[in-house]
């Protein structure tokens, strides 16, 4: 069911965006319903008939939805049925409906969820495909930890579940709250409907003072089978698959509706916690065991990527008999002291890899190639299919890369696919591995229809017309129309609504397509959100008599646009959609510089210097600095920057676990060898503490870190009267 139609807010988009790539512009999701015929071929009598199934079936959503009493459709599918209407009406106006559901924006939104923060992070896993993955793991670990081949590391592996990650909030041995992962950073309070799942206790005998305990949220097939069944009998509608079950009667604003789901929840893991709760990952599994939790049976202690492989191919031959989906295996290092050294990357931890299992395949005609322009102009090819089922999910798009991907190239010019190039009209194979978007793996030469010609790639952008060019080392064309050409501006847009970003509550892609082509009451820029919201009793009238918006829900999103006037750096950053700078990049920029002015002077300032200081943060390369620094020296994107700041009060970013940190803000530099860990560890550790880590030694530098061997770094340091200290007194420093 539709996240944002499931809280109440029947307008709300999906999911968040993510910067800007080949896959993401598509636009595609992995459950992508069957397409229909294009609309461009149908004639009128059909288009009269489907407007009128088309309603009927966006009532039944909108009924099902908000009578809390059926199951539900996802996001994708009433999207889909929305979308498809519109199109429809847009083709054939005389046809629209008096009841078209285009003219009603559903129902006024009931109360959401409220939100949780999550006091530690809810992370997801980093993936591996290949057997030989888990070999190169074991060794970046070891590298990480300097650790050599012959030094015991143990791992736990077990199933990955394909659910819902909630986290368990319990305070004195009582449940407090339970909150979804979100974002990772902010979750939805489901506390009420995860108290009528039986696998949650309510209360734990002899539990720490606080233990949040993390795990999935899933549904047993035999159980989905029934609820699909008795939804059928009902006339209500039925779940795509187990996990969507589970999500969408997790995310029920009646917890009644829940209890009467049979949700199931395994436990895998924590979050903060008041006392360790063992010394090992599997200890700490039989102790959540203990205290009343359900953990996973085939968990298994392995003793290094062999028994690893060996647990992975048996769970994989359990994984039919299992009874509830799973989708790979993950593997944890064990010594919880291990896990604590080795510590995250920007979203995942480095202690843990989820080994997906093998992609699903299938064969099936491209009927055509359709050219989406993203955000940042990229021109991304969607293949159209005939539809076909691709592991219990039918399929009729999916990517097809770029343009080297189509005519069997890869990006270095070397034949992929044995050099065999995709037409329309091919046979090709289709693979979806998990929840990611369908691509074309394979081409059938042989049964090629006769007349099938070479794809031609544009070389113009078929949005605004503007030449499409491909820069030296890209393997992707872009339109260099920029902000006149509209796909960029209105998928700049939904990006900056989107969930990470700006997260608009009401306001979400079919909402921005809307306001994007009215010309009374335009959003053509960021800014022009803000002023929507401002000119309220004019606007209000605007919306309500043109854009069919009830007066509740135009005030509603109002409101929803004047809470987001306030807004963290890192969101802001993120939702200029600059390219490069994704969420993990605006959260780094956001820690360096603290400000929005800070930011600010360095980007309007010389533009070498900005430069120095953007690649000396840690993970801003060249590139993504440049982009920056372009941006900001573009006067449309300048003013369209400006005029959305004027709007806003951009929150400053606190420096990261800085607290009592004795080097926090400070300049080190590292010499010699460490004995006690190695470099990388050495400057992870440094930079979670708040300090920066340099490459050389200058008078900008606070601590020289000198391990033995210490050379000509440790006399220049001595002669600058930089402080130097040995590694001892550095693993004192940081409590080691
Ligand atoms: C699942 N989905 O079964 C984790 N997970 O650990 C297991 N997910 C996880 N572990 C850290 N078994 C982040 C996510």
């Amino acid at each position: 069911m539709s996240e944002g139609r499931q809280n109440g807010q029947p307008q709300r988009k999906g999911n968040g965006a993510a910067p800007d790539s080949a896959t993401k512009d598509t636009g595609l999701r992995p459950d992508d319903e069957a397409a229909s015929a294009p609309v461009a071929a149908i004639s009128e009598a059909e288009a009269r008939d489907e407007l009128a199934r088309l309603a009927a079936a966006i009532a039944v959503a909108d009924t099902a939805y908000h009578g809390h009493d059926a199951p539900e459709i996802s996001d994708a599918e009433y999207d889909a049925l929305k979308g498809r209407n519109a199109e429809i009406e847009a083709r054939f106006p005389a046809l629209k409906r008096a009841d078209s559901p285009s003219e009603r924006v559903g129902v006024a939104p009931a109360e959401g969820f409220g939100k949780i923060r999550h006091t530690r992070r809810m992370l997801s896993l980093s993936n591996a495909f290949e057997p030989g993955e888990v070999a190169e793991f074991d060794s970046r670990i070891r590298r990480y930890l300097g650790l050599d081949a012959d030094t015991p590391l143990r791992y736990t592996a077990e199933p990955k579940i394909d659910g819902l990650s909630l986290s368990l909030r319990y305070e004195g041995g009582k449940l407090i709250h339970a909150a979804t992962r979100g974002d990772g950073e902010t979750g939805e309070d489901v506390t009420a409907n995860a108290r009528t799942i039986a696998d949650i206790p309510q209360t734990l005998p002899d539990a720490p003072a606080l233990l949040e305990v993390r795990g999935e949220v899933y549904m047993r097939h035999a159980d989905f089978q029934a609820l699909n069944a008795r939804a059928a009998e009902t006339g209500g509608r039925t779940f795509a698959n187990p996990r969507n079950a589970a999500a969408g009667s997790l995310r029920q604003l009646d917890p009644e509706i829940t209890r009467r789901r049979p949700l199931a929840f395994f436990a895998y893991g924590w979050g903060a916690l008041s006392a360790p709760l063992a010394e090992t990952q599997m200890q700490a599994l039989e102790r959540l065991a203990t205290l009343g939790f359900t953990i996973n049976p085939l968990t298994r202690l392995c003793d290094g990527p062999d028994a690893m492989l060996d647990h992975y191919r048996d769970i994989e031959a359990k994984r039919a008999d299992l009874g509830y989906d799973i989708d790979g295996v993950v593997y944890k290092v064990d010594d919880l002291a291990l896990q604590e050294r080795l510590g995250f990357r920007s979203t995942t931890p480095r202690w843990a890899l989820a080994h997906k299992f093998p992609a699903e395949l299938a064969w099936t005609v491209l009927e055509g190639i359709d050219i989406q322009v993203g955000r940042t102009g990229a021109l991304s090819p969607v293949a159209r299919l005939r539809p076909v089922n691709v592991g219990g999910v039918l399929v009729s798009n999916a990517t097809l890369h770029n343009e080297d991907y189509i005519a069997g190239r890869d990006s270095r010019g070397e034949p992929i696919r044995g050099g065999r190039d995709i037409r329309i009209g091919d046979r090709v194979q289709v693979y979806r591995a998990g929840d990611v978007i369908p691509k074309i793996a394979d081409v059938d030469i042989s049964a090629r229809p006769a007349d099938a010609q070479p794809y031609t790639f544009p070389e113009t952008c078929p949005e605004c017309g503007s030449p499409a060019v491909r820069e030296p080392g890209d393997s992707v064309r872009r339109c260099t129309g920029g902000l006149i050409c509209p796909a960029q501006q209105v998928e700049r847009l939904k990006h900056f609504v989107s969930r990470a970003a700006f997260d608009i509550e009401g306001l979400g892609t079919k909402q921005i397509e809307a306001f994007f082509a009215d010309d009374q009451l335009p959003i053509r820029q960021p800014a022009d959100i803000f002023d929507l919201a401002k000119r309220d009793a004019v606007n209000l009238t605007k919306l309500k008599n043109r854009m069919g918006w009830g007066e509740t829900s135009a005030a509603n999103l109002f409101r929803a646009i004047d809470t987001r006037r306030t807004i963290p750096l890192h969101r802001f950053l993120f939702a200029l959609g600059i390219r490069h700078v994704g969420e993990n990049a605006a959260q780094l920029l956001a820690r360096h510089f603290g400000s929005y002015s800070a930011l600010h002077a360095c980007l309007t300032g010389p533009a070498d210097a900005a430069l120095a200081e953007l690649t000396d943060i840690n993970g801003i390369g060249p590139v993504m600095a440049q982009s920056l620094i372009d941006a900001f020296a573009n006067p449309a994107e300048r003013e369209a920057i400006d005029a959305l700041a004027a709007h806003l009060t951009i929150q400053d970013t606190e420096r990261p676990q800085t607290e009592g940190s004795a080097i926090a803000g400070q300049t080190l530099v590292f010499t010699g060898t460490l004995t006690r860990m190695t470099r990388a560890e050495a400057k992870a550790r440094a930079e979670a503490m708040g300090a920066k880590v340099a490459g050389s030694v200058s008078a900008k530098t606070d601590l020289l870190v000198a391990g033995e061997g210490a050379g000509s770094k440790a006399t220049k340091a001595e002669a600058l009267g930089v402080k130097v200290i040995d590694e001892d007194a550095w693993l004192a420093l940081i409590g080691a």
